[in-house]
């Protein structure tokens, strides 16, 4: 046992009237929602990066967080994952998410480097024997170190596309080894800062590649989570590879790879696309990629991946009704991706952001899923396509212009505009949210 969170007790569900500060007022795990445990539906996962790495800085100043475990050791990363999994219990989460450069100090060489993510592996094992927190998904850091700076597997530099797929393996292994549910790829470097020095062919050739050995060292190893990619449209790039659903999905077709990989969609990912959360999720899901998220919240306003806690029941309520009416998760959970404000520096604030923002979660899920239960939404979603429903109808989709032109004639077909009931449905929406 630290003593870094000392006195502060596992939070447990008070319910809604509670005045304790350390308590889930929402967030009630046993509580079955539409058949299922609310654990199981939101399968929270504490990001390892941002709790329990990050220095507290900004462009304009540097560390502000003085954590005991700050340091190059491999006793200090051990005494970080003895912190981290006394949170996890103190929060009741069932999983977390890790980058081997969060949990292991950098070796002076590739194989030190990798030695000390598999010997923090092996103490990560170690403690999950005896704590209920799984691994939600590993990935690779491939973005802070300065040989990353033109990119990873899209880098000109060959020997830097054989360090990234050496550290990916590495990382594919340790996710395998501790039973991890999905594999998360972002391509933190993966795009350009200018046009003038990039070939974009190749670049994206290489990458494609490189997502290819992925799928097919999982299946070599028998890894039987999911292979799920993260879309961003900028930041640290000028311009990402992964922009957003709908061009990581062209990626896919692209290499083939559309049914090997799926995605994590992130809050503020999808702010920063010009798009909203609901959007990423509902197209991702109507493409059969819906993977996981990495829930946060963005500032609309300063145009940064400012990845702060969620704190809007209604905005997350949207995103839930997505996830539920793609079926819910399967590997995939709720990973925040989401780190304290640089001047919130006391343990107590680590606790209490995530414990806030899983409650903020269960509140919008249970509404969501009252929606979804009520179904008249989704009745009068069905009803607007209702003429799809005829025979004659259908027909026309297999048939071709030329047919339906002489079907236009012949029935006299004049289209009545019907409406769409936005603010009627945005009203029924309300009554729930
Ligand atoms: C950064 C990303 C990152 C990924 C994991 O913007 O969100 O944290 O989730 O590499
Ligand atoms: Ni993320
Ligand atoms: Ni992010």
């Amino acid at each position: 046992m630290t003593d870094f969170f000392k006195g502060i007790l596992p939070i447990a569900y008070e319910g809604p009237e509670s005045r304790n500060e350390f308590a889930f007022r929402h967030y009630n795990p046993d509580e079955v929602i539409l058949g299922k445990r609310m654990e199981e539906h939101l399968r929270f996962a504490v990001a390892y990066w941002h709790s329990f790495a990050w220095p507290g800085g900004d462009p304009f100043g540097g560390q502000t967080f003085d954590r005991p475990w700050f340091g190059d050791t491999m006793a200090l990363a051990k005494m970080k994952a003895d912190v981290a999994f006394e949170m996890f219990d103190i929060l009741g989460v069932p999983y977390f998410c890790f980058h081997d450069a969060d949990v292991r100090p950098e070796g002076a060489t590739f194989a030190e480097s990798r030695r000390n993510l598999e010997e923090i592996v092996d103490y990560f094992a170690a403690k999950m024997e005896s704590h209920r927190t799984k691994l939600l998904w590993g990935t690779a850091n491939l973005f802070s170190h300065r040989r990353f700076m033109a990119g990873a597997a899209t880098n000109p530099d060959p020997e830097v596309f054989a360090w990234s797929a050496a550290t990916v393996k590495s990382c594919m292994d340790a996710t395998h080894k501790l039973c991890g549910q999905n594999y998360v790829l972002w391509g933190g470097r993966e795009g350009y800062e200018t046009l003038l020095n990039t070939d974009l062919a190749r670049e994206s050739e290489h990458a494609g590649r490189f997502l290819s050995m992925v799928v097919d060292y999982k299946h070599k190893i028998g890894f039987k989570g999911a292979i799920l990619i993260e879309p961003k449209p900028q930041e640290p790039s000028k311009h990402q590879y992964d922009y957003d659903v709908a061009t990581v999905y062209g990626f896919l077709k692209r290499f083939g790879l559309e049914g090997e990989v799926k995605l994590n969609i992130e809050q503020g990912h999808a702010i920063l696309a010009g798009h909203s959360f609901e959007h990423e999720l509902a197209l991702a899901a109507s493409l059969g990629l819906l993977g996981s998220i990495d829930m946060n919240r963005n500032d609309y306003q300063s145009g940064w991946d400012t990845d702060q806690f969620p704190d809007s029941v209604p905005e997350m309520a949207r995103a839930y009704y997505e996830i539920l009416r793609a079926g819910g998760f399967t590997t995939g959970g709720t990973n925040f991706d989401a780190k304290l404000r640089r001047q919130s520096l006391d343990p107590e604030d680590l606790i209490l952001a995530h414990s806030g923002a899983m409650d903020v979660c269960a509140r919008a899920l249970k509404a969501a899923a009252a929606l979804f239960a009520d179904d008249t939404l989704e009745a009068a979603r069905r009803d607007r396509y209702v003429g799809w429903d005829k025979p004659e109808n259908q027909a026309m989709l297999t048939s071709g212009l030329e047919a339906i032109a002489a079907r236009v004639e012949a029935e006299g077909i004049n289209p009545a505009p019907r409406s769409g009931r936005q603010e009627r449905l945005e009203n029924l929406w309300n009554r729930y949210v």
